[in-house]
């Protein structure tokens, strides 16, 4: 990609404010600063500047920021116009800015320009647009730790440890006459049981990053009337869904989010799932069985009036086996039954408790939390996202299937091209493999100006 054009965007949010920026970076940079400011000013100094229009007359005035290559965001020359935050006079001087010789950034262009100058990685080009994006604290301050490099830094880990391999397994087969007896000796095994472990524990907290991040999509699904909206109403602590005696109340799909030790929880609320000759309705479970099937985890609800224990086995049937299910018991305190967790016959969680008087609820929660697998102990989360998992899970299949070829076939050649395709894996999350059209389809996500 060439980077000679200079790129312009104002970097602040838009309305009015107190201040707004207009970022700068390429190599008409300085040109156009000078121009702009009349004069040339110096690197990393804060400057008090009139911003001039053509005629000289002013557009703005504020302090201007001048950051010489490669020592800048981008790695560019760049500059910071930091004016009046009203839209009017943010236009004014970009047009100006544009007319000057630079061109509108896209989404994400400084960062990617800061990328391809490896002034950073992908993975912490990604958790920029997420300290952006954070919806809580604890999102905030681990994608702070991505973009201060401590997940790349253990994916450069486990790049080494496979080189190590590589070459390990290389040499060995060189030098050895008896090339069984390296396969079964106790150096290997170490480098391969300590690459397993560094997998497994990386996977682990990258985990726990996505679930800070993406947080885990909970479906409120059973027959009509089992208090499935008021489960809704309950979690959220807001009176969202309709409640009402008549089966059938809801029909659209419901959504809102809560946060469970600072993790977001997408709680979706459904239509009861029945037979039913009424068109709404019949859209109503349409749509109620697509959220199912989407879905992370499922709450079956049933009212503990009506359901013996076995009743929700033919509602399972509306959910597909992949999909997580708890039963949810609801109404104890009209049946008087105790609140509390149980197991089924079939291995699945009960819970009862009482919507309507918020009973029980904590036992949910915390079911819950468990079921997402969050340790909020764990302060050294960083934030990774879906497609990291996928590239970590991907490289530690192609590890695993070159050691059952060099440990069971002696298959070196394999073994070899085994590592090298699990080591492509690993690139993928840094950048240093990663196909042109997801890295366009990353940055287009990043807000203008960054
Ligand atoms: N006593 C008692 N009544 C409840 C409880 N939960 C829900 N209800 C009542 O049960 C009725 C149905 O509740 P909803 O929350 O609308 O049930 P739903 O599953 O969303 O029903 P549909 O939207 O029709 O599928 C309402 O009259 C609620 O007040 C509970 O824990 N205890
Ligand atoms: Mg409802």
């Amino acid at each position: 990609m060439a980077n000679n054009d200079t790129i312009a965007a104002v970097a602040t949010a838009s309305g009015r404010g107190g201040i707004g920026i207009i970022r700068i970076s390429g190599t008409n940079t300085k040109q156009i600063s000078q121009q702009l400011l009349g004069s040339e000013i110096p690197a990393r100094q804060a400057c008090f500047k009139l911003f001039k229009a053509n005629d000289n007359s002013t557009i703005d005035s504020g302090l201007a920021l001048y950051f010489k290559s490669p020592a800048s965001y981008t790695g560019e020359d760049t500059l910071e116009l930091q004016g009046h935050g009203g839209p009017v006079v943010l236009d004014m001087l970009l047009k100006r800015v544009l007319a000057l010789g630079a061109r509108l950034a896209e989404p994400g262009e400084f960062t990617q320009r800061a990328f391809l100058n490896n002034k950073l990685d992908l993975a912490q080009a990604e958790a920029v647009a997420d300290i952006i994006d954070a919806g809580t604290a604890a999102a905030a301050s681990s994608a702070q730790r991505s973009l201060q490099g401590a997940f790349s830094e253990r994916i450069n880990d486990l790049q080494r440890q496979l080189t190590h391999l590589r070459l390990y397994v290389e040499s060995a087969i060189d030098f050895s006459d008896e090339d069984i007896d390296f396969l079964a000796g106790e150096e290997l095994q170490k480098i391969i049981s300590n690459l397993q472990q560094a997998f497994k524990t990386i996977t682990e907290t990258a985990k726990q990053g996505s679930l800070l991040r993406d947080g885990m999509t909970v479906v409120l699904a059973g027959k009509p009337n089992a208090g499935k909206s008021s489960l809704l109403n309950a979690l959220s602590q807001r009176d969202t869904a309709i409640v009402t005696a008549v089966a059938g109340t809801t029909r659209d799909v419901l959504k809102e989010q809560i946060q469970l030790d600072g993790m977001p929880v997408h709680i979706i609320d459904t239509a009861g799932l029945r037979e039913t000759s009424d068109i709404i309705e019949q859209e109503g479970v349409k749509r109620a069985k697509h959220a199912i099937s989407q879905a992370d985890q499922v709450l079956l609800v049933m009212d503990d009036q009506e359901s013996s224990a076995d009743d929700y086995l033919s509602l399972l049937n509306d959910i597909p086996a992949s999909v997580p299910v708890t039963i949810v018991f609801n109404k104890v305190d009209i049946t008087g039954t105790q609140v509390g967790e149980t197991t089924s016959k079939d291995g699945r969680t009960i819970i009862r408790l009482s919507a309507k008087h918020k009973d029980g609820l904590n036992l949910l929660t915390q079911h819950l939390k468990e079921r997402m697998g969050f340790n909020s102990e764990e302060k050294n989360v960083f934030l990774a996202r879906r497609r990291h998992l996928d590239a970590l899970t991907r490289s530690h299949a192609f590890l695993n299937d070159g050691i059952v070829q060099l440990l069971h076939y002696q298959a070196g050649e394999m073994f070899a091209e085994d590592l090298r395709l699990a080591q492509n894996a690993l690139s993928e999350i840094t950048g240093k493999m990663t196909p042109d059209d997801l890295l366009g389809e990353i940055f287009s996500s990043f807000c203008i100006g960054k």
